[in-house]
């Protein structure tokens, strides 16, 4: 098989590095695309421990630039883009509408009309999302009409018609894997469960010597999620990619659970009762919010060979011991 040639935006975010190690494993060469002025930089590259890989060609690059789009895949000539870029916390999404539906839809459009000008047989996949859905009934499928409740979805609902327009328009090969909740040691502790994860190391190792920790300070708790780990999405990005048609997949677990039953679960690996620890905060309270997402990814097992194995206990795990190793020294965020 030929190398093959994978443009990702968002490469300094969660999924970004996790399919660009995925791809490179492949012996892929990968072209990520970062801002000059991105807060993370390349942490979680060099944490997976890829940052100097020789097939990793770090460039330059905003979504909100069409431009400088052309110019990338005028210089690199990818086979594939992976659009993972966005503005992608559903709370800042409220206090920022318009800029993230300027990168988050827009930025798609630029992407795929970048596509179009350059070279219309470059592959897409866009990372589409659960919250479209919104407020439909669980279990949602492909077949299940949106629902957005947020800025953010809206904006994910645009750039998919956008993806499946292209498609019916000019015959490109663009996808939407519609991802419900994954999570990993790379996920910022912006979202809730890296947010709780954190904490609970924060607090076990504070208590273990002696001293007294802050509580942790949350929204609502009543929401339910279909939490998966990244690991596994990213494979089924690249499955959905090299499928042979262009199509839309939901990836799930099939399971969902409520945020408290998250925060129990993960206090509960340390021997504490959440209880006593937790705070709720009209803060984090969201204007409007998602109330069940409960993912069926038959298709994606039927069609693309793809299914979940790791369940909501095994996640828990991994990022509590991650991050208890974090704040015993004996594990770096780099
Ligand atoms: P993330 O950690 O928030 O990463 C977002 C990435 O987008 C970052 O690398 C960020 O770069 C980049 N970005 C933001 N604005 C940009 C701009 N104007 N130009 C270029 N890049 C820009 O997101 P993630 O969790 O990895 O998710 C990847 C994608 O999947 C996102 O589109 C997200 O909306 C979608 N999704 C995620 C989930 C999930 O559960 N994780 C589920 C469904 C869909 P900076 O570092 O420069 O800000
Ligand atoms: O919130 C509740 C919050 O921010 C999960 C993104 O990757 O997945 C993610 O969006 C739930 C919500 O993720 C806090 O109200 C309570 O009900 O971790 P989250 P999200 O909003 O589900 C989807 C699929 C994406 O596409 C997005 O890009 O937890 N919650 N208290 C809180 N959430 C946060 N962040 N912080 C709290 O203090």
């Amino acid at each position: 098989m030929a190398t093959s040639r994978s443009v990702i935006t968002g490469i300094t975010g969660q999924d970004g590095p996790l399919l660009a190690k995925h791809l490179l494993n492949q012996g892929g060469i990968v072209y990520g695309m970062h801002r000059r002025t991105s807060v993370q930089k390349f942490h979680n590259l060099r944490t997976l421990g890829i940052l100097d890989h020789p097939n990793l060609i770090l460039v330059e690059g905003d979504l909100l630039d069409l431009s400088c789009l052309c110019r990338v895949l005028h210089e690199y000539r990818p086979q594939h883009v992976y659009s993972l870029g966005a503005q992608s916390h559903v709370g800042t999404s409220f206090k920022e509408p318009l800029l993230t539906y300027q990168v988050t839809a827009g930025g798609v459009f630029n992407l795929l009309e970048a596509i179009r000008l350059v070279d219309k047989s470059i592959k897409f996949y866009q990372a589409s999302s659960s919250e479209m859905y919104g407020a439909a009934p669980a279990p949602q499928n492909e077949e299940t009409r949106f629902h957005p409740r947020s800025p953010y979805a809206v904006a994910k609902c645009a750039a998919f018609w956008a993806v499946k327009n292209y498609r019916e328009s000019y015959g490109m090969f663009t996808s939407n894997g519609i991802l419900f909740n994954h999570e990993s040691i790379l996920r910022p502790p912006e979202f809730v469960t890296r947010k709780i994860t954190t904490a609970v190391a924060r607090i076990k190792i504070a208590l273990d010597k002696g001293d007294k920790p802050e509580k942790l300070k949350l929204g609502s708790l009543d929401a339910m999620r279909d939490w998966g780990l990244a690991d596994e999405y990213v494979v089924a990005m690249e499955k959905i990619l090299n499928h042979t048609e262009p199509d839309d997949f939901v990836i799930a677990t099939g399971e969902s659970f409520t945020v408290e039953h998250f925060v129990k679960e993960a206090f509960a690996c340390v021997g504490l009762d959440w209880k006593e620890w937790v705070e709720i905060d009209s803060r984090f309270v969201r204007p409007c919010e998602v109330p069940k997402l409960q993912g069926d990814a038959s298709k994606a097992k039927n069609v693309l060979g793809w299914e979940a194995t790791v369940r909501l206990p095994e996640l828990i795990n991994i990022m509590v011991n991650h991050d208890l190793a974090i704040e015993r020294g004996e594990a770096y965020e780099c």
